[in-house]
């Protein structure tokens, strides 16, 4: 008796199954293609803004504290999905970004457009060494000013020419952009030409 009662049940399960996907299917038309994903890493000294960027492009509100580490963040655009691994830029832990370089599709690197002189330096130098990195090699890149809402911030010209860019990258697709406290708009310059 249980038996027949619970293939009853479970005929009964199907039937609103099937009954709710032809709802969805009619009224709502077929479920979107499934976006692609592409992983990214987003590296810059302490303090540049990865964890603020990147917390912004996810909507999320959380207070930002200096990642220890690594983190992970999915970030969703209309076209694709970048995964995006932030790596801590403390002195400590600079020296294991490159651990982390392998296997990547595309790069984010983080400025703060206001910060010191030196700080300015030490940037442009972890930059020169990330880009030459054999494992970022021709990698597309997306560089970010930061804070440009401080009085100090330096513009992008003065970024571009402080990092040397367009010697160091002339072998691959790369952007700089303002982003204070980032619009999707500039970051969705990496998933753009990692779906093309
Ligand atoms: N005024 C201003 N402050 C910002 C901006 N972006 C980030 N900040 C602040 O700068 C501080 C450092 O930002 P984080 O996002 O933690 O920097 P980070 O690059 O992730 O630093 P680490 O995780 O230590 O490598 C935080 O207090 C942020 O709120 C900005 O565009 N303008
Ligand atoms: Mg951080």
């Amino acid at each position: 008796m249980t038996t027949v009662r619970e293939c009853v049940l479970l005929a009964f399960a199907f039937c609103r199954i099937g009954l709710y996907t032809c709802y969805r299917r009619i009224f709502y038309g077929p479920p979107p293609p499934p976006r692609p994903g592409f992983s990214a890493i987003c590296i810059g000294i302490t303090g540049a803004g990865k964890s603020k960027v990147l917390a912004v492009l996810c909507s999320e509100k959380d207070e930002i504290i200096p990642t220890q580490g690594f983190s992970i963040k999915d970030v969703p655009f209309e076209n694709a999905i970048l995964h995006v691994k932030e790596i801590g830029g403390s002195e400590m832990l600079r020296k294991y970004w490159k651990k982390y370089y392998r296997g990547v599709q595309g790069i984010i690197f983080v400025v703060d457009s206001s910060c010191d002189e030196d700080t300015l330096k030490i940037a442009s130098e972890e930059f020169c060494k990330a880009i030459m990195d054999p494992d970022l090699a021709g990698l597309p890149l997306l560089v970010l000013l930061n804070s440009i809402d401080q009085s100090k911030a330096r513009s992008i010209e003065e970024i571009t020419d402080a990092f040397n860019i367009n010697e160091l990258c002339s072998e691959r697709k790369w952007s700089i952009r303002n982003c204070y406290a980032c619009d999707a708009d500039s970051a969705s310059f990496l998933a753009l030409i990692l779906a093309s």
